[in-house]
Order: C-alpha cells, then structure tokens, then sequence
C-alpha cells in the first residue's frame, strides 16, 4: 500500500472550505512482560529495550515514514495506562483555568455524523480534503458536539479535541510530558517483535474485536460492530503486553516530536527525540474513525501528523514521564 491518504486522519485548522463543497463530494463513489505495576497515578513502568521500530508491512505506508524497519533503543520510562480522560482533564481545567486551543479558535472539527440537525444548520464550513470533518462553533472538549452535547456521561473516554498545544500544557500541569514517536512504538509494541498490532498479526483475536475502529463503509456508515461508534472508556478491550489500553484505535494521540517522513533515516539509534523544529507534531494509534478499506493507521507502526493549533473529535493523548532516580 503506498498511496498517501494522510489527509483522512484528522484535518488542520488551515484547510477549512464552504460547506457547499460537500455537495460536490455526495457523488463521489471513490471517497471512500516486564512491567512495573500500575502505580497511583495511572501509569507503568515501560523497562529499558531495544526494538525494531517501523515496519516494511506491504500494508503500510511508505511515504509516511513507517520504514525502514531498523534498531532502536528506548531508556525506561513511563507511561499512562490509558488516554487522559474527560475527568482527569476536567481537574486540570479546574485547576488552572486552561482555555484549550477549541475554545480560543471558538470552533473544532466535528465528523458529521455525530452532529445534530439543529447544529448542523449553522454549519457553512469543512474540511478542503476530508468534508465529513464540520466546522463546528462551540464545539471543545466539554461538548464534544457542539453546544448541544456534553461529556457528563463519557467521564472515563478520552478527553477529544485536544490539540499538541493543549496536550503539553496539560503534560506540564501534571509534571509528565508526551512521549516520543519511539518511545509510543515501543510500548504500543508491547514486548512483541514486528507485529501489526499490539495483539499480533490478525485485527481479531478468535473472532473478537480488540479495538475501536470503523465497520462498514468510510465515511457513510459506521455499524460499530466492535461495541462503539464514536469514542469508548479508556480501558475498553484487552490491554497489551504492557498493561497499556487503546494503543490501536479510539483516538490518535499527540507525540513529542516534529513529524517529517524522512527524519528516520539521520536519527539516533538511542532515545530518538524527532526533527529539532518542524510544522506539525506526530500522532500515533489511529481512531475511531480508521478503517482497512481507507485508512489502516490503527497499525503500531503507522504514523500520522497535525499542525500544533489543530483539533478535532478524534484526537486525545496519554502522558510519559521519566524515571526520577
Ligand atoms: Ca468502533
């Protein structure tokens, strides 16, 4: 698979369009181990190693970076068990009076179909490249929707709309940081050597689903066959060998590092941090919304990217932090 469809992730605050445009689109058929234990603030010990990072997977893509396939080695660190949740980010929001960059913008991007009809009449604006994302005013990460919607019942989903700028400030708040692109693999990983996912090479485990993706057709209809359309608690589905949730699916999930496609091949073998400076930061996992027929980055070694200022409602993060000794 070499086609670059980088643009059905997530889109960037820079490629809004008239929602007239979406017309155009309607008849478009083509668019188609070891580990520490859990300790008290929700995260585990990811030990020392060194990895093979990326992958040569015919169903990967090339253009994004994923390979060459080459050694990598990763200092001990730690890392959330989970995506930070509504409720977490609410205390950091109570806390400091955060204004998140959705709020500041006044808008985020919102996938159609989750939006009402009395929302969507004020809506006159898409994404350029990927119209199922809606301008929507009002929407953040207390309503996920738009004004109408609300997270009081999803406390325990990842919080969504949350841009790389949003995501630090909260890593800060908390005296963690995000992770690295290598350091995410490597525990995405989960002690296995070269698997597609974080189970293994098949995207079902006897017939069971293990994460939050798309069934059906992209971007029409979602038959959610694996229990949620839209974002699922944190710790649904089995965690990896690390006792780490949602590495694959639910929602992608910011990186430390400037994203460039070729910055593999000058970096370090040890602790790889990213380009020094850059336009968009990486993101890792895939969401809700990927699915095979379109977009397969729900794969641990598939990469993605967005401008620092960008959000939407499947993007989310989780924090690292290092080990004091
Ligand atoms: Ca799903």
């Amino acid at each position: 698979m070499t086609e670059n469809i980088h643009a059905c992730c997530s889109a960037s605050r820079n490629q809004v369009l008239g929602k007239g445009y979406i017309d155009g689109c309607r008849d478009n058929k083509s668019v188609q181990g070891l580990t520490g234990e859990e300790d008290l603030s929700g995260m585990i010990l990811i030990p020392r190693g060194t990895f093979l990072m990326g992958t040569d997977d015919k169903e990967g893509f090339p253009s994004d970076g994923e390979g060459p396939v080459r050694n990598v080695t990763v200092s001990p660190f730690l890392l959330d068990t989970t995506a930070v949740t509504n409720e977490q980010f609410a205390s950091f929001i109570e806390a400091t009076n955060y204004v998140t960059d959705a709020e500041r913008f006044g808008w985020s991007y919102v996938f159609h179909s989750f939006i009402s009809e009395e929302t969507g009449k004020k809506v006159t604006q898409v994404a350029s490249q990927t119209p199922w994302w809606w301008v929507v005013e009002g929407a953040n990460w207390r309503h996920p929707e738009g004004p109408d919607s609300h997270v009081d019942e999803r406390l325990d989903h990842p919080v969504i709309h949350m841009s790389w700028h949003d995501a630090d400030a909260y890593c800060r708040w908390a005296s963690k940081r995000l992770p690295t692109e290598a350091e995410w693999e490597y525990a995405a990983r989960g002690g296995l050597i070269q698997k597609r996912y974080p189970w293994g090479d098949e995207l079902k485990l006897g017939g069971q689903h293990q994460c939050n993706i798309w069934q059906g057709k992209f971007p029409d209809k979602d038959h959610a066959s694996d229990g949620y359309s839209g974002t699922a608690p944190v710790k649904s589905y089995l965690p990896n060998g690390y006792g780490l949730y949602n590495m694959s699916g639910n929602v992608w999930e910011w990186c430390q590092d400037w994203f460039t496609p070729s910055y593999r091949l000058s970096a370090e073998s040890i602790d790889p941090r990213g380009p020094s400076s850059g336009m968009a930061r990486s993101m890792r996992g895939g969401s809700y919304l990927c699915h095979k027929s379109y977009c397969n980055r729900y794969r641990v070694a598939a990469r993605s990217k967005n401008t620092p200022d960008s959000s939407s409602g499947n993007i989310g993060f989780r924090c690292a932090a290092d080990i004091v000794l």
